[in-house]
């Protein structure tokens, strides 16, 4: 065991005086490229961070269960039995919804007690809720003896959040915390749900992705998430399609949509989903055949459809992408091949593709234009492609 590891059973113990059965994690992710394309039966391809969320578990003898965090010292306390939408709120939902979606598909649980750590950011796009959802429902299946392949896991954790949470999202998270591998991005079609393993290895042409975390307040479960998702909806009915994935399919191409959509509204949302899906294609052949400079511009080209067409960026992250962008560094930074936000949108993270040795001087350039325009100062990290969830001890 880690010294983490043997510090979250100590803490498990002290909890619940009792050891714990086992400890497991479930990464956050990034999304590379492919932002609500999920639910519209498109590609993505996000890769795992190595942050975790991490839940030391142990079975009990009756129905309840008590979860604790360790990110705030709160306890929630419920029952299996008449668990419904609604019964527990907050965080502890993502734990209990995932219970609760495990027991819809016909698995009966027995009570546990679980202790809640994570080092995934919380409200920067990078997925903190399906990596609770995962690392816990990883746990319980696993004590509760349910064998369930990733994809199954996956859909009950996005089951818990559509259904239980109430936040109407696509599998893209969830695939990407259970089925992700170190050092490789995860080409997803959330239609066939047929994945690839595509080798994401940036240091050995000296490049790197930075994840800046703009602080700009993100929150999904406000309505325009769904606003989005149902817009597109919409324009598919319209366009009298299953999903906007058919228009990829049958080579549509973006000014075909003009005369299709009168409503310029109905016309951006589905463009941005067209031109995203076709992008996410042209990320994964550059990134397998070393593309960097066309992997850039992909990005680029990503965040500005959010911005003009999906209309989700906000003004921290758009100054961000200039920022990373402009040729004018005044602290020694060659500026990023591509940049672009990143999740859900309306603020959270924005990647970009950097030169390694840029790292300080771009992070310096986005502090100092933060602090000028009067925003929160954005922190950032270099992302490492790390594995999916699983049992740590
Ligand atoms: C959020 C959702 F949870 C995902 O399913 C996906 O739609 C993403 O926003 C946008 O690409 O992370």
């Amino acid at each position: 065991m880690s010294t983490e590891q043997l510090a979250l059973a100590e803490e498990f113990q002290q909890a619940y005086a009792r050891p714990c059965a086992g400890i497991w994690a479930a990464p956050g992710r990034v999304n590379l490229i492919g932002e609500h394309t999920d639910y519209n039966g498109g590609f993505v391809l996000p890769f795992a961070l190595p942050q975790t969320s991490r839940v030391a578990a142990a079975l009990r003898t009756d129905r309840m269960v008590h979860v604790r965090s360790l990110l705030n010292g709160e306890t929630a306390e419920f029952s299996l039995d008449g668990l419904v939408p609604g019964a527990v709120e907050g965080w502890a939902a993502y734990a209990a919804g995932m219970l609760w979606s495990l027991e819809q598909a016909g698995h009966l649980l027995p009570g546990l007690d679980l202790l809640i750590d994570s080092e995934v950011p919380i409200g920067a796009g990078l997925s903190s809720s399906a990596a609770l959802e995962c690392s816990v429902g990883l746990a319980a299946a696993e004590l509760a003896g349910v064998e369930l392949p990733a994809v199954a896991l996956a859909q009950l954790a996005q089951h818990a959040e559509n259904d239980f949470v109430g936040m109407p999202c696509g599998i893209m998270d969830q695939m990407a915390s259970v089925a992700a591998r170190a050092e490789h991005a995860l080409l997803l079609d959330t239609r066939s749900m047929r994945i690839e393993h595509v080798p994401f290895r940036l240091e050995q042409d000296g490049l790197a992705l930075l994840v800046i975390d703009s602080q700009a307040e993100h929150r999904l479960v406000d309505g325009e998430y769904a606003a989005r998702r149902a817009q597109c909806e919409a324009g598919a009915r319209e366009l009298g399609l299953e999903s906007l994935r058919e228009l990829n399919d049958d080579g549509v191409a973006p000014e075909e949509l003009t005369a299709r959509l009168p409503d310029p509204v109905t016309l951006r949302r589905v463009r941005h989903v067209l031109t995203e899906n076709t992008r996410v294609l042209a990320a994964k052949e550059a990134l397998s055949t070393g593309s960097y400079a066309q992997l850039g511009e992909t990005l680029s080209a990503s965040h500005a459809s959010q911005r003009d067409d999906f209309e989700i960026t906000v003004e921290e992250t758009d100054t961000l992408v200039e920022t990373l962008m402009s040729p004018h560094q005044s602290h020694g930074a060659q500026p990023a091949l591509g940049a672009r936000q990143v999740g859900g949108g309306f603020g959270g993270c924005v990647i970009a593709l950097i030169h390694t040795e840029s790292f300080d001087g771009l992070l310096g350039a986005v502090q100092e234009n933060a602090r000028q325009h009067g925003f929160t100062e954005p922190t950032g990290f270099l992302a490492q492609p790390s594995a999916g969830a699983r049992r740590l001890s």
